[in-house]
């Protein structure tokens, strides 16, 4: 796999490389179905940058993360004839991680992205569980005349045979909310819910992960008070310590991790923290994976 020209968290050397990564960064600059705002085409940019300040030593695992090996990958070619393609691409190189040994972790850009790591990883492990970390279900059947928008993620997620688990949602159509009530493989934890009993929603959500799972964190989950970088900002989202706190019991319960995204960054000028949050967001679920591993 070809190298990108940024790492992640400054790494250099034997722990930026394809041979001795655990970590393989996959950035997907697609921003094609984007609607009311644009700019998710810099995020994955933005992260890797924004990376390069971190401390690398994770205070709360103390532990070093990177020296598991972090590769970055080229991009994800961006076309302007729609999705598709950088979908098709996105899977194979998914595909390609998965199959070396190692964790694909893909960093936005639109977060359709999302369904092609799923795609690739299903048919990899088979069944798989994905936890959507979302303002929104994304379950529209199409919207504005592509099945492959980013608002439709969660429905292609669950056409791949994958279950779906969401947390933090807050915005939905009546479609979706009629499809939500006759489905059986999906399971839907409020913003609202994670606010009044943060100790509930995390059991339930880590009691309904089986086997194999994905994560797929839309930015917007976060409250925009503090990720207001997002193409659809939605008022009363998650703080830091709610996603964190159901992460990490996520990570530790008995779920083995296929992969993980942190997707829709569009960064704004001159405000470096919604780019800081997503670049620590990856490097803390790095570090619990390490930490799992060495448990073990
Ligand atoms: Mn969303």
């Amino acid at each position: 796999m070809i190298p990108y020209s940024v790492t992640f968290g400054g790494i250099s050397g034997r722990y930026a490389s394809w041979k001795q990564a655990g970590f393989v960064i996959i950035p997907f600059p697609v921003d094609v179905t984007t609607t009311y705002q644009a700019g998710t085409r810099n995020g994955p940019r933005a992260i890797l940058d924004a990376s390069a300040h971190m401390e690398l030593f994770d205070e709360e695992n103390k532990i070093e993360p990177y020296r598991s090996g972090i590769f970055v990958s080229t991009e994800i070619p961006v076309t302007t004839t729609g999705p598709l393609a950088a979908l098709k691409e996105l899977e194979r190189r998914v595909k390609a991680v998965s199959k070396a040994g190692k964790v694909p972790i893909l960093l936005g850009g639109e977060h359709s992205g999302s369904a092609a790591a799923v795609a690739a990883l299903k048919k990899k492990h088979g069944q798989l569980t994905v936890l959507q970390f979302d303002a929104h279900t994304d379950l529209r059947g199409e919207y504005l005349g592509t099945p492959y928008n980013h608002a439709c993620v969660g429905r292609r997620i669950v056409e791949s045979g994958a279950k779906l688990i969401q947390v933090g949602v807050r915005s939905m159509s009546e479609e979706e909310d009629r499809f939500l009530k006759k489905s059986e493989d999906v399971k839907t934890f409020y913003a609202s819910e994670v606010r009044d009993n943060l100790a509930d929603v995390t059991k339930g959500i880590v009691s309904s992960l089986e086997g194999n799972v994905y994560i797929t964190i839309d930015l917007d989950v976060f409250d925009p008070g503090i990720m207001p970088a997002v193409v659809t900002p939605e008022p009363g989202g998650l703080t830091w310590f709610e996603v964190t706190d159901i992460l990490r019991d996520v990570l530790r319960g008995n779920c083995n991790l296929a992969g993980f995204d942190v997707m829709e960054l569009a960064p704004i000028a001159g405000m470096v923290a919604p780019d800081y949050l997503a670049a620590r967001l990856c490097y803390r679920l790095m570090g619990w994976i390490v930490a799992r591993q060495a448990d073990k």
